[in-house]
């Protein structure tokens, strides 16, 4: 494992992203489904306009709107088992932070398509986004819950600005559209006990089709600004941290979120 962590290490920070196959056995993907299924037939009843017409996916699955306390606590543990920190800790600095959790699944529309982004778009203007790739980055901790197309990534741009081609399809420039091919996309096909780790700044896209349903789990290095994007209900609550093997990554949340409302109080 101490030579893996180094290769890990290296392919995340040259290339921006790895996979290990066949990371999670069938007990622990059967118990993580279980949980999983639970929560999307849930999500799926309450939002049944916005599932038949355009979602590919729901978050915050920690929460407690669909999850019980016992099935909550089991999420958690899977989270920050000792699997996933090993991963966690050899690609992130000192102070990983939870910050959430997402289920991507194939759109009921069979004409939408997938689209090339970087998750920083959303937030940033162009010349911030050139800025926040360079800085600390979030990380996707992507694990498919059944075989699946997996996701298109282009190598590198974690720490490269686009050339005039990404740029175009992903702003949807000169005509261009965001789910036109690329020509630096690697397709990295992935199978239910994989795990696929990259950075959420990288231009990616998931691949509709199959039986997709993908656990995704976003850390954060607690240097990064990011802590307003967290949730409150999708931490665990006080009495259940004794019930987490290694609560470390809630705990770093549960601190910046304390300092964040500190200073808000001072002012
Ligand atoms: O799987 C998808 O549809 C997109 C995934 C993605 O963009 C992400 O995880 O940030």
């Amino acid at each position: 494992m101490v030579e893996n962590r180094s290769q890990f290490y290296n392919s995340y920070h040259e290339q921006g992203y790895f996979v290990i196959r066949d990371y999670f056995n069938a007990a622990e993907m059967s118990s993580l489904r279980e949980v999983i299924l639970k929560f999307h037939e849930s999500w799926k009843k309450d939002n049944e306009v916005f599932y038949q017409e355009e979602a590919f996916n729901s978050s915050l699955i920690t929460g407690s709107q669909y999850l019980g306390y016992d099935e909550r606590v089991k999420l958690f543990n899977f989270i920050s088992s000792k699997k996933i920190m090993a991963i966690v800790d050899s690609v992130m600095a000192a102070n990983p932070a939870f910050m959430n959790t997402q289920l991507f699944f194939n759109p009921v529309n069979p004409l939408q398509k997938d689209f090339w982004h970087r998750d920083c778009q959303y937030d940033y203007d162009i010349e911030d986004q050139k800025r926040v790739i360079q800085e600390t980055q979030v990380v996707h901790f992507r694990i498919p819950l059944f075989d699946e197309l997996g996701m298109e990534l282009v190598p590198g741009t974690h720490k490269r600005w686009d050339n005039d081609e990404e740029f175009d399809v992903r702003q949807e420039e000169k005509g261009r559209i965001s789910s036109e091919n690329l020509s630096c996309g690697k397709k990295i096909k992935l199978a239910a006990g994989d795990l696929l780790v990259f950075s959420a700044d990288m231009i990616h896209r998931g691949l509709y089709g199959l039986d997709r349903l993908a656990l995704d789990m976003l850390i954060f290095d607690s240097e990064g600004d990011y802590v307003d994007y967290v949730d409150d209900d999708c931490l665990p609550e006080t009495s259940m941290l004794d019930k987490i093997d290694d609560p470390r990554l809630f705990i770093n949340t549960i601190d910046l979120k304390m300092k964040a409302n500190a200073l808000v109080s001072e002012c």
